[in-house]
């Protein structure tokens, strides 16, 4: 494949990703978590330029997390599991307010994880969704009842405003390159439970060492 076709989206390619995020023991590799992330960023990328600023804060993100597994400590950022007790023994998180570790990966991995959940509901309107069921009242939907709570009114606003702009539901399939309309629908099946699981693990355990609400 030449460059370009590495920049195309396919809804499969994220599936395997999210697939292989799970160990035997239900950890969460990382590599495979900021993967999947990778991919979905593409396809943000693909609905135009409106969501740059969005998808700069995602691969920014990313790239943060990314650093913390190709670096020194590398060994310590395996799984999700294996960072949170690495930073957390080793005072490496800012726990109440923004100080000396401002970028630290639990922080960074949980702006993430609640994306994940906007995602989680965004791709089960659209599964269960009918043809002229619009993408942006989905999209705003799930949005308002998840990641719309953690961030201020000006992103609020402008989050608005780009999900205004978004293809009606048949394009946004075909973006997804998976094939029918049908066959995305059962594919999304396959997806959302996958999506969920490995939401519902990492919320456990960002709950068990109360840092859900990390600054
Ligand atoms: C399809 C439309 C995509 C719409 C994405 C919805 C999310 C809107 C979020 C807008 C906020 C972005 C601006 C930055 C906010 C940051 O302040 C905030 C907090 O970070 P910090 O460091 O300031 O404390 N950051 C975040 O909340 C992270 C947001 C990451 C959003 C990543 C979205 C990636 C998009 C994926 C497209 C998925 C398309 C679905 C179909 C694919 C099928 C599998």
């Amino acid at each position: 494949a030449g460059p370009q076709e590495d920049q195309k989206f396919c809804l499969q390619e994220v599936l395997d990703t999210f697939k292989l995020c799970l160990s035997e023991k239900k950890d969460v590799y990382l590599e495979h978590y900021v993967a999947g992330w990778r991919g979905l960023v593409k396809f943000l990328n693909s609905l135009g330029s409106v969501f740059g600023f969005i998808s700069k804060d995602a691969v920014n993100k990313i790239n943060i997390l990314v650093t913390y597994l190709h670096g020194e400590n590398g060994s310590q950022y395996v799984t999700v599991q294996s960072m949170v007790k690495y930073e957390l023994d080793n005072e490496l998180v800012d726990l109440t307010k923004r100080g000396s570790h401002p970028e630290s990966g639990c922080r960074t991995l949980l702006r993430l994880h609640r994306a994940l959940r906007w995602l989680e509901l965004f791709l089960e309107r659209l599964r269960t969704s009918s043809e002229d069921s619009k993408t942006s009242v989905m999209c705003s939907e799930a949005y308002n009842e998840s990641l719309s709570q953690h961030h201020p009114w000006v992103v609020r606003k402008a989050a608005g405003m780009a999900f205004c702009v978004l293809p009606g539901r048949p394009a946004f399939l075909e973006v997804m390159n998976v094939g029918p309309p049908e066959q995305v629908v059962a594919m999304l099946g396959e997806a959302v439970p996958l999506i969920s699981e490995v939401y519902q693990i990492t919320e456990e355990l960002y709950a068990q060492q109360n840092l859900l609400d990390l600054p």
